[in-house]
């Protein structure tokens, strides 16, 4: 293994693929190397360090690779890309690399989903978002929570503001368009070092930390290109910029 590995080793062949398409994501337990994660905490205490709000919009929180060589150099990381290839396909776009530190008193996040443009089949387009939580987090603590098979129902615009609320509303009723079995509130659990792929049109929301320490994450997004992007946060000098291992990628078609 070398100093500049990212992750060690893993298996995404055709069960993953499909479990991932099934679930809407997967996760890859300790994925990240020792020297990655160590990288990423000093970038992303970085990243931290220049918040002067709480706003999720803060710049160098939306824009994290600008901001720090290394969140930058991941990009184009050889091992990086081939994930996100082995899920998209060969043509792909890099999309928004976001810093989505949780500090001990954070709220966490309702739930919510995001989209692109898979709504429309005939155009094939994908758009996946790998996480690096960086320290893990336990159920109810800063933690992940997921409803298995939503993507499919392909809904970019579902929120609830908790769990009960979710389950009374947008899911009442709704079953798993794969497995007939009813739609469930799956709540993870991640050691540090973890790796999470989540397609874009999957329901997730985020607990509120209990504990003192802060939870280290950011998310790097792919997409094949096709349509503008909503959360492409990306500036025009970034986007004419030759990163290494990231040439064609940064633009938007
Ligand atoms: O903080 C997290 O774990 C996820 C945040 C989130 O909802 C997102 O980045 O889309
Ligand atoms: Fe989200």
């Amino acid at each position: 293994m070398s100093q500049d590995d990212l992750f060690g080793e893993y298996a995404f062949g055709t069960d993953e693929k499909a479990q991932l398409d099934r679930d809407g994501h997967i996760l890859f337990p300790g994925l990240l190397t020792a020297t990655a994660q160590q990288r990423l905490t000093q970038s992303l205490r970085y990243i931290q360090s220049l918040r002067t709000t709480e706003e999720e919009d803060h710049q160098p929180n939306r824009y994290s690779a600008e901001y720090d060589e290394y969140l930058q150099s991941l990009i184009g990381h050889p091992q990086l890309l081939a994930l996100a290839r082995s899920i998209l396909g060969a043509e792909i776009r890099f999309d928004h690399c976001v810093a989505l530190n949780r500090p001990g008193h954070n709220k966490g996040q309702q739930w919510h989903t995001h989209g692109y443009g898979e709504e429309d089949i005939s155009r094939g387009l994908g758009f996946v978002r790998i996480f690096f939580y960086v320290n893990g987090f336990a159920i109810g603590d800063g933690g992940l929570k997921t409803v298995p098979g939503s993507h499919l129902y392909k809904d970019r615009a579902i929120q609830a503001a908790t769990d009960r609320e979710l389950e009374a509303d947008w899911m009442r009723g709704k079953k798993h368009p794969l497995t007939d079995t009813p739609l469930a509130i799956e709540a993870l659990a991640a050691p540090p070092g973890t790796v999470i792929a989540m397609w874009t049109h999957a329901l997730h929301g985020v607990s509120p930390k209990t504990s003192p320490q802060t939870r280290w994450t950011v998310v790097y997004a792919y997409r094949n290109p096709g349509l503008p992007s909503g959360a492409r946060w990306i500036s025009e000098g970034f986007e004419k910029k030759t990163i290494p291992g990231a040439e064609g990628l940064m633009s938007l078609y």
